[in-house]
């Protein structure tokens, strides 16, 4: 059951209302960004949109890199709305708070925050009805969240461990007679973890947990790693839980992660009014409340919805005349732009790999270009399938090294390509990861491969950065249109 959040969903800040919960998450160069999921049960969560869906509240440039763009969002209620703020480290971007009275949209412009510095931004208020912001560092200044006036210099708050790298992520909650300020320390990676503190004002002092850090597996062979990040809400009978990222890195050493920062969840007991979690378990304890029914895995997208389903994210922005369901009823139409994948402005639709083991395909029709069907790290790692000007290419791009691994003469016409993603069994040190196998469907509906290649080189232990793998669409030039596309895992 964990991850909850399967695929590259990082930095998840969850808000309950009523019986309902909300969660979102980092988005970095994809457009929409920030990813919305309810849930009922902690357990499954559904995504109901995408908080920044219009150039006015998210721009990125061609000059955004990869896993720049929307660090870290924090999702609260408050005042009968709720509240979303943000970093777009991007030129241009800062901090940002949005508002909305329904989470899944439509959400308000941006309200600029140029006095916060930093990322990771939170939002509480206090009994006074004070709103205070708290960021990486960390550091605290007092807001009005309508104008985006800061009152005063931001003030250095409690940040974990002396010396510890990356205090980062903080949250703060009154529960009891307490404030509570969560943060993350140690770094994204492998030495990741949670640490508080608390006091008797949001605004402290605080005092340190003496158990810091409430929660890590630095150090241990658990198959989720680098967890941290996390946030703090109760289920449904008022038990405690914590929604943190993790990884499941594969292979040998030092160990691959390929689908990016998951979101998981994990039990959470106080012991002397301090928050402790054992560990976060890949099989959930069963909670004491009715589960909903889990999301239906294995996606066809036949776009004959007028409009892509909100799984479906582009590569910094999505112009209506390069990416469009009116040219073609029923079929995705992309027009290429730049240089395709290597390019920061490709033409792009995708959705994150979810699953360690998975397929996809897809029906395109070349006849006016050409373009296929990707497995996207970032512009420099990416293994894709091409079809146009009569043939299939099977490309990978690692690094500075740009090669064609295999080619196919096809008739002219529509063509089915595929993609096969599986997990490596365990053999050695210097196993990889996965494999990643792209091919085409013969008319007689059986798969020919016409390449495999070694999953390690998108993954982020390779490539650097936030994000992890999305498989999707892309236009390398001319224009190119897609009838359907599946997405079925073979894991959990
Ligand atoms: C985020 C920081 C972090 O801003 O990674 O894991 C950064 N935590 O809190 C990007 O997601």
């Amino acid at each position: 059951m964990n991850p909850v959040i399967p695929g590259f969903h990082p930095d998840p800040s969850v808000c309950r209302v009523g019986d309902d919960y909300y969660v979102v998450c980092s988005s970095f160069e994809y457009f929409p960004g920030v990813p919305v999921f309810h849930s009922r049960d902690l357990v499954h969560w559904t995504q109901i949109g995408n908080a920044l869906d219009r150039p006015s509240q998210l721009r990125l440039t061609a000059g955004t890199p990869s896993s720049g763009g929307v660090y870290a969002p924090t999702l609260r209620h408050h005042d009968g709305r709720f509240w979303l703020i943000v970093t777009n480290v991007a030129e241009g971007g800062g901090n940002m708070l949005f508002t909305a009275t329904d989470p899944g949209g439509p959400w308000s412009d941006p309200v600029r925050l140029p006095g916060v510095p930093g990322i990771d931004p939170d939002l509480a208020w206090d009994e006074d009805g004070a709103c205070w912001c708290t960021v990486a560092g960390v550091s605290q200044v007092r807001i009005d969240p309508y104008t985006g006036e800061t009152f005063g210099p931001p003030r250095a708050l409690w940040s974990a461990n002396p010396g510890a790298k990356a205090p980062e992520a903080p949250h703060l909650y009154r529960i009891g007679d307490y404030w509570y300020l969560l943060i993350a320390e140690g770094g994204t990676e492998r030495c990741h973890g949670v640490s508080v503190a608390r006091g008797r004002t949001p605004n402290g002092p605080f005092e340190p947990c003496p158990d810091n850090p409430v929660l890590t597996h630095r150090g241990t062979d658990h198959p989720v790693q680098n967890t941290g990040h996390a946030d703090l809400v109760q289920g449904p009978d008022g038990s405690w839980w914590m929604l943190l990222l993790g990884v499941r890195a594969g292979g040998g050493t030092p160990g691959w992660h390929v689908l990016g920062r998951e979101t998981f969840l994990a039990p959470v007991r106080w012991v002397d009014d301090w928050p402790v979690v054992d560990e976060v378990p890949l099989g959930l304890p069963a909670p004491a409340w009715p589960l909903a029914p889990g999301p239906v895995e294995a996606v066809r997208d036949d776009f004959d919805l007028g409009e892509l389903r909100p799984q479906w994210i582009s590569v910094r922005d999505r112009p209506p005349a390069h990416c469009t369901l009116k040219e073609r009823a029923g079929w995705l139409t992309l027009s290429a732009r730049g240089d395709g994948l290597d390019a920061p402005d490709v033409v792009f639709a995708g959705r994150r790999q979810q699953h360690p083991a998975c397929v996809a395909r897809t029906l395109i029709d070349p006849a006016e270009g050409r373009g296929g069907l990707a497995v996207r790290l970032d512009e420099e790692h990416h293994y894709e399938i091409e079809a146009g000007e009569g043939e299939v290419r099977v490309l990978s791009r690692v690094g500075p090294l740009r090669v064609a691994v295999a080619s196919r003469p096809v008739p002219a016409g529509p063509v089915v390509l595929g993609v096969r993603v599986e997990e490596s069994a365990p053999r050695g040190p210097r196993t990889g990861p996965d494999t990643v196998t792209f091919g085409v469907e013969e008319p007689d509906g059986s798969f020919t491969a016409l390449g495999s290649l070694d999953g390690r080189y998108l993954s982020t232990e390779v490539a650097g950065g936030f994000t992890g793998r999305v498989i999707g669409l892309y236009a390398a030039a001319g224009t190119v249109h897609f009838d359907w596309f599946e997405y079925e895992p073979l894991t959990p």
